[in-house]
């Protein structure tokens, strides 16, 4: 049975090999690399020079059930304690598996026990979720590492993203990509996409569609989660999510198509399809018909021969244009009101990464953080921020070593020391000291108030997930609303404590909330919302960040930074805050030090 472990390591060895794998076995090289034995090597030479396997080993791989090798995938689930649920309890799928652990089959045997059979069922849980869809950042980085493979292929003419990637959803179900190949070129760049790296299986090839599904081995063996915070692993699973991830998957369907339709298909399958429904609508008021292939006076012929009637468009804006709209950026292609705003040339002017000058909720190493006050500082400086604010755990929260109030104000006269340093030198960079309060009961925060009204703003957000996810949505909604009016509140950190692909957010009326924080912000007092950029949260919700905005709560996107990479996640909260409708005045993070300082401070 250890012989699992060896051909694993051998396996993964072979994939990151830079050698030719021929030659290796040619001069015998191979049997001298570690962790490849006898038995394997000489497999492996086989499988070289005849294209075939062991005999036994393709009998062994033809007899075992398709769903003990699924069963592998659920995390700490191995070959030895799979061989024994197959023998003794007759386990052969992985519903088989679900079944003889929720009737408590499992947990009596010799070697399992409850928390054994617990695990199973929660890895069962968390294979299921992960197999329907992955989040954004793990998306974009499979999407676009595919993308510029492509993009590199000879006769390929351009290339792009589409679908839910290119709209930027929290969550991607499969990536769609669009390239403008000539069509005697298709047959040619066919096999090559196929022949591409990280490719674990061809669904299908041909009539000018692939479709595969990708695995880690596109990132070149280089794939790690970076630092997460306790609360969020806890969340999504403990370190079984990490196993699951580095050997997770994502389907791709690439679409080739003649250069001159190309900004139709890709408009097409950039969706959403609620979208598209609207655009035929506009299209057909107008006397056209739009589909994938192009914008058409309505003709008996269907597909490439009906776009040979065509209108020309090379880019997307052109076929807005011909419909007399502008031109809808992806992230709102979401039938919210975006066709209407394009029709009255309303579309707002969506902020970006260059309108970011600070963020107010990073931790450093007084609580969970991984980098010190100085180093985030620093880093924060080298992005080109103007301030940082620091918002470490309150003591409530011990899994995040939250700090003491003694602590607090340490850090806190700390940073007005280097706050003096820097307006000496003349150093346009100043830091906020803050806290990330846990909300306890009744709306409550967890220190003193005037150990909080020393410091400079509050964060304030749930963690103890558990107890709110009990309870019904007026109380948790009435809680926040308590915690909102105290006058320390600045902040409301991760409103709904939701883990994309890890677990939902306690149930709480948002609408009410915003509401009540629009009262205070007309009446000059600033509570603001954070849009959490951390992409296992994204939380305030897009949908409800356009809410927001027209209740005039400003919004701060917040990386939750746990280390100075962790910085780097206000990307995904920029895509989102676009995704939202959100402009540069939306958000706090657009304002100078100065700015910021007058609306903390007054
Ligand atoms: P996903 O993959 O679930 O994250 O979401 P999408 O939006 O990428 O959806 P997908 O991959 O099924 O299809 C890509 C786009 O193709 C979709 O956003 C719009 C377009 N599309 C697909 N099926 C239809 C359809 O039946 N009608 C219309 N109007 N558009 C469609
Ligand atoms: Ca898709
Ligand atoms: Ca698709
Ligand atoms: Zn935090």
């Amino acid at each position: 049975m250890f012989r699992t472990r060896s051909y694993q390591n051998g396996s993964r060895l072979i994939g990151s090999l830079s050698q030719d794998l021929g030659e290796l076995v040619a001069s015998g090289e191979l049997f001298e690399l570690k962790g490849i034995g006898k038995g394997l090597g000489s497999a492996i030479s086989q499988a070289v020079g005849e294209g075939r396997w062991p005999e036994d080993w393709t009998t062994l791989h033809d007899e075992t059930p398709e769903g003990l090798i699924q069963m592998l995938g659920i995390p700490g689930v191995g070959p030895k304690k799979i061989k024994i649920l197959h023998d003794v309890l007759g386990v052969q799928t992985i519903a088989d598996l679900q079944e003889v652990c929720v009737k408590n089959e499992v947990a009596p045997m010799k070697g399992f026990g409850a928390k054994s059979q617990q695990k199973i069922l929660d890895g069962i849980d968390l294979l299921a979720r992960f197999s329907e869809r992955r989040r954004l950042d793990i998306g974009l980085r499979y999407g676009q590492t595919f993308l510029a493979m492509i993009q590199n292929l000879v006769g390929v003419e351009r290339a792009e993203l589409a679908g839910s990637a290119r709209r930027r959803r929290e969550t991607i179900g499969d990536l769609d990509i669009v390239a403008a190949v000539q069509p005697e070129d298709v047959e040619r760049v066919t096999a090559d996409i196929l022949s591409l790296n990280g490719i674990a299986d061809v669904k299908g090839a041909g009539d000018s569609k692939v479709s595969v599904i990708l695995d880690t081995s596109i990132f070149d063996g280089g794939f790690s989660l970076g630092h997460l915070d306790a609360n969020v692993l806890d969340a999504i699973g403990g370190e079984g999510y990490e196993q699951l991830e580095s050997g997770g998957t994502i389907d791709a369907q690439v679409r080739l198509v003649p250069p001159h339709v190309f900004a139709f298909t890709l408009a097409y399958f950039t969706g959403s399809k609620e979208h598209n429904i609207r655009m035929r609508q506009v299209a057909q008021d107008k006397g056209l018909k739009l589909n994938e292939f192009g914008l058409m006076p309505e003709t008996e012929l269907t597909g490439l021969e009906a776009a040979a009637t065509s209108l020309s468009a090379t880019t997307e804006s052109e076929i807005y244009a011909h419909l007399g709209l502008q031109f809808v950026i992806p992230e709102l292609r979401e039938d919210m009101g975006e066709i209407e705003a394009s029709a009255s040339k309303m579309l707002p002017e969506l902020t970006s990464l260059s309108d970011i000058r600070g963020a107010l909720h990073n931790h450093t190493t007084l609580s969970d953080g991984e980098a010190s006050l100085e180093q985030m500082a620093d880093a924060a400086q080298r992005m080109g921020w103007n301030w940082l604010g620091i918002a470490d755990h309150s003591p409530t929260l011990q899994v995040a070593h939250g700090a003491s109030a003694d602590d607090l104000l340490a850090q806190h006269a700390k940073m007005q020391e280097y706050n003096s340093k820097w307006k000496n030198e003349g150093v346009d960079f100043r830091l906020f000291s803050g806290v990330e309060s846990d909300i306890l009961e009744d709306g409550k925060l967890d220190h003193p108030d005037d150990v909080l009204a020393q410091i400079d703003y509050v964060v304030a957000s749930v963690h103890a997930m558990g107890k709110w996810r009990s309870r019904d949505e007026s109380q948790n909604t009435e809680d926040l609303l308590k915690c909102i009016e105290h006058p320390a509140t600045t902040v409301l950190g991760h409103p709904t404590g939701r883990i994309l692909q890890g677990r939902d957010g306690y149930e709480v009326d948002l609408h009410t909330v915003l509401e009540h924080m629009s009262e205070y912000n007309k009446s000059g007092v600033l509570k603001a919302v954070e849009l959490n950029a951390s992409p296992y949260r994204l939380d305030l919700d897009w949908r409800l960040c356009k809410r927001a905005k027209e209740l005039g709560v400003p919004v701060v996107i917040n990386p939750d930074a746990h280390s100075i990479k962790g910085l780097g996640d206000i990307d995904y909260g920029v895509m989102i805050a676009r995704k939202g409708w959100l402009e540069r005045e939306d958000i706090l993070n657009s304002l100078t030090a100065e700015e910021m300082s007058g609306k903390l401070l007054g």
